[in-house]
């Protein structure tokens, strides 16, 4: 449990106040999940105290033994009821501190509440220590991560026998999440994208009630979460081709230029560069090729960090700046949109390692 005393190290090495409280509501603040490693439990509404020393987890009686069976050597354990018993915690430990919140998460409601209990001497946001310690990942979430992908590689050999005249989007996108946690998953990591044909032009498309034709495409934009970690695929496929029709040579281009493009990306990823010009790497082809048939079509960033969240803090884009670091990861989604027509996006997780980028 090495990496996680190398987390506390990381945090405080930017985060320069007396101690972290991170608090659950009914949601699970990413960053507990980070310093605490649990990957069973729900924790709302517990609180987690970490300091230079080590972190102190205040849980409810109902998950005390779920937290004591996973907890970090860096950890201690304590029930805690709420209410008054909070406070009096909160204050014993936080009176008269420095104390970072987490404001990416953290409800103004709760945070007026916690900062009336824990009468500290001030609160600052500790936000960009944890999604900057985040982005660069160790070989315990790289291994977690890789497995994410596996399991959404498995899931995409396995979906085309559901392939068939008829079947809707939104019942291909239960098989698919169906196959994933067959093989692993804890969850999906977001809302599975199925677009079939037209629907295709529509990067976020939520799976409705169109049905399969022949000669179309099928996109498959999905992610598992494996240990907390999450990944991100897309890919695209042509139900059926007719391969004569003008409407498949259209399709079967869109795929090839989109491929070199992502591919382009990949060969151009290493520690040092910046992020907005691998993104160039990849529009500058689809911009350019066939003298500019798809120019403009490409037209979202081409990646993001991937983590704990799916989307982790950091963007591939053309306007975000982001030096590219050993240790992080990244989607590379380039993407071809025709509205009326369809699309294509072939999706990868790259670990960015010392020689360059490498698809996990
Ligand atoms: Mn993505």
């Amino acid at each position: 449990m090495r990496s996680v005393a190398n987390r506390i190290a990381r945090i405080f090495e930017s985060f320069k106040g007396d101690a972290v409280l991170l608090y659950n509501t009914g949601l699970v603040d990413s960053n507990f999940l980070y310093m605490s490693g649990f990957t069973s439990g729900i924790f709302e509404n517990s609180t987690l105290i970490v300091t230079r020393r080590g972190m102190l987890l205040l849980t409810s009686e109902l998950e005390y033994d779920t937290a004591r069976s996973q907890m970090p050597r860096e950890m201690t354990v304590e029930k805690c009821a709420g209410g008054k018993q909070l406070g009096d915690k909160l204050s014993a430990h936080l009176r008269g501190k420095v104390v970072g919140v987490n404001a990416d998460f953290l409800p103004y409601k709760h945070f007026i509440n916690l900062k009336k209990l824990s009468k500290a001497k001030g609160f600052i946001d500790a936000s960009a220590a944890f999604s900057d310690a985040r982005l660069i990942k160790d070989p315990d979430e790289i291994g977690s991560i890789r497995e994410a992908v596996n399991i959404v590689k498995r899931s995409f050999a396995e979906i085309d026998r559901y392939f068939k005249e008829g079947i809707t989007e939104k019942e291909l996108a239960a098989e698919f999440d169906y196959i994933m946690r067959k093989h692993g998953a804890a969850e999906p990591s977001f809302k599975t994208i199925i677009a079939f044909g037209k629907n295709a032009a529509l990067p976020h498309h939520a799976p409705d009630n169109t049905r399969l034709k022949e000669n179309e495409f099928v996109l498959i934009d999905a992610g598992a979460k494996y240990k907390n970690y999450c990944s991100d695929l897309t890919r695209t496929f042509i139900f059926k081709p007719d391969t004569k029709s003008e409407k498949y040579r259209r399709m079967q281009d869109m795929i090839e230029v989109v491929r070199k493009a992502q591919s382009l990306a990949l060969k151009a990823i290493r520690p040092g560069e910046e992020g907005s010009d691998i993104h160039k790497v990849a529009a500058d082809y689809i911009n350019s090729a066939h003298n500019g048939i798809y120019k403009g079509k490409f037209i979202h960033g081409l990646g993001h960090s991937i983590g704990i969240d799916v989307h982790d803090g950091a963007r591939i884009s053309s306007l975000a700046k982001t030096k590219l670091e050993k240790g992080m990861i990244f989607s590379d989604e380039p993407g071809i949109y025709l509205v009326g027509f369809g699309g294509v996006r072939f999706e990868d997780d790259v670990l960015v390692e010392e020689n360059g980028g490498r698809f996990l």
